[in-house]
């Protein structure tokens, strides 16, 4: 890990404000200390941003807009066009940064920074198709048209989970659209942070751009609640549970700015009858297990035939039994730790809970001690047995606890599937297409994500990413979730040499 982490200039003490070209700053008394996961060893430090650090960075932060801003649109993407080339150069080392710092598979850890790679790459097409409608003006010789102009500071906000990925889903998109970036990580996974700044750091020297195009800030829910407040900070984006969700958005809308959510999920799969249940079986069982449950798309809900229930169980039980866990570099395991001892005790409690409340644990969990699990962070993934949606079914917890129900009717399943505050995604395994089309239908999931033979994480890059209800209703990533990221000015000019009023309104004098 040394070698990696030198090839990420990762210092023992790294400076945690950043503006993209010069770390800077170093009054912070405070430093937050990166443990793995993975072994509990200490990785190294991040200074956390001060007050009056975050005021520079915000001041450097305008300044770079102003010539951003002003940088056409394809060559802000030949800008991120380089920073998905340094990308593919640093793959390996920064993914192997991810699964240490945050304890997903290295597998994961290379996926996700292949997700950075995908939005680099769809960002780039995206700079030369920032497209605005134009329209006929009820008036002669008018011309009307719209476009889209940057907004100017984006605040991200992200969580621990994908450390990497979802930073770069909101700075790729917002940096073509002409916004510079402050960026403020999970304290979780602050060397992921410090990583991607330095990969983009070099970036941006190599062309000569200004410092504050992208920055990051360091520290706790404090530093969050800056960004939240700030009224030069037009558009939060903010990644994580509904608790904060809750709180940035009433920040925000308290200053009537604009926020883009993407928090908890609850996500659930239906089988049904015709489901192909070796399909089904490698969609579900990686949905729940994968990232040790800690995706916001992570199965928690199975919700199964009455027909196929037994039979489907019970190979979920056999596959469950071979899965692996340990070290996450280590390719030949599965599942790897969850991110600290918080999210153990609520993996504990949940389960305590769910077994108070009528649950039948048919996989037992339990927390792994001995050899390789000196961290105390490891965890066997479980599978409970509930008859009806317990409060703890119907909340997020993140871990991997996996709730079997059973169903009759389809319409049931639905109803079961949509009956939880969270809407972020949903899967139906199926081979019939009524039941497909009835799942997706306007009478379907409720989600914002529906699909059909396929789990309910591992979403593509190129479609909008988010969901409904406590999920928080933004869309990040592709399709058209740039316009989130951008503000709408109607233009209409006059080419004759009258004045003529819209709705015909005569006004002679
Ligand atoms: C998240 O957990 O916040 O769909 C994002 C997925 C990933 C992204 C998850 N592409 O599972």
């Amino acid at each position: 890990m040394q070698e990696v982490l030198k090839t990420l200039g990762i210092q023992e003490v790294n400076f945690g404000t950043s503006t993209g070209v010069e770390f800077f700053g170093n009054t912070s008394q405070n430093l937050i200390e990166s443990y793995s996961p993975v072994d509990g060893k200490l990785i190294g430090k991040v200074s956390t941003t001060t007050k009056e650090e975050y005021e520079q960075v915000m001041e450097l932060a305008q300044e770079a807009f102003k010539t951003w801003r002003l940088v056409p649109a394809p060559q802000r993407g030949e800008i991120v066009r380089q920073y998905g080339e340094a990308l593919r150069k640093y793959k390996d080392e920064l993914g192997r940064l991810v699964s240490y710092e945050m304890g997903k598979s290295l597998q994961e850890g290379w996926g996700e920074v292949q997700e950075m790679i995908d939005i680099c790459d769809f960002a780039v097409g995206l700079s030369r198709q920032l497209y605005g409608l134009s329209m006929h003006s009820e008036r002669p010789s008018h011309r009307m048209y719209e476009q889209w102009h940057p907004m100017g500071v984006v605040g991200i906000i992200s969580a621990f989970n994908f450390p990497v990925a979802v930073w770069s889903w909101n700075a790729m998109i917002a940096m073509v659209c002409g916004n510079v970036c402050v960026w403020k990580g999970s304290e979780k996974t602050p060397l992921c942070g410090v990583a991607c700044q330095n990969i983009l750091a070099e970036v941006l020297k190599a062309n000569d751009l200004p410092e504050g195009i992208s920055a990051i800030v360091t520290g706790n829910y404090e530093v969050g609640e800056w960004i939240s407040t700030d009224a030069r900070i037009p558009l939060v984006s903010a990644t994580g549970s509904t608790r904060m969700g809750k709180i940035v958005a009433q920040k925000v809308a308290g200053r009537l700015g604009r926020y883009l959510l993407e928090l908890g999920g609850n996500n659930a799969m239906i089988v049904t009858p015709s489901a192909d249940l070796d399909v089904t079986l490698v969609g579900s069982v990686f949905g729940a297990v994968g990232t040790c449950g800690q995706r916001c798309t992570s199965t928690r809900r199975l919700i199964i035939h009455e027909s196929v229930y037994s039979d489907f169980v019970q190979k979920l039980a056999n596959a469950y039994g071979q899965l692996r866990i340990g070290d996450p570099l280590d390719q030949n395991n599965h599942v790897g730790p969850l991110i600290d001892k918080d999210a153990v005790a609520m993996y504990n409690n949940a389960i305590a809970e769910a077994k108070k409340s009528g649950g039948k644990v048919l996989v037992e969990g339990g927390v792994l001690e001995g050899e390789g699990y000196e961290s105390g962070c490891y965890v066997k993934p479980c599978v409970i047995e509930v008859e009806s949606q317990l409060d703890i079914v119907k909340h997020e917890t993140f871990a991997p606890i996996l709730y079997v129900m059973k169903y009759s009717t389809l319409d049931e399943a639905i109803a079961l599937q949509n009956d939880v505050p969270q809407g972020l995604s949903s899967a139906m395994m199926t081979t019939n297409l009524r039941d497909s089309e009835q799942f997706l239908s306007v009478a379907g999931s409720d989600c914002g994500i529906a699909n059909v033979n396929i789990g309910t994480s591992g979403a593509e890059i190129g479609g909008a990413f988010g969901g409904e209800k406590e999920t928080g209703g933004g869309r990040e990533s592709g399709s058209d979730s740039w316009k989130a990221y951008m503000r709408r000015q109607t233009n209409t000019i006059n080419y004759s040499t009258e004045l003529p009023l819209a709705q015909g309104i005569k006004f002679d004098f």
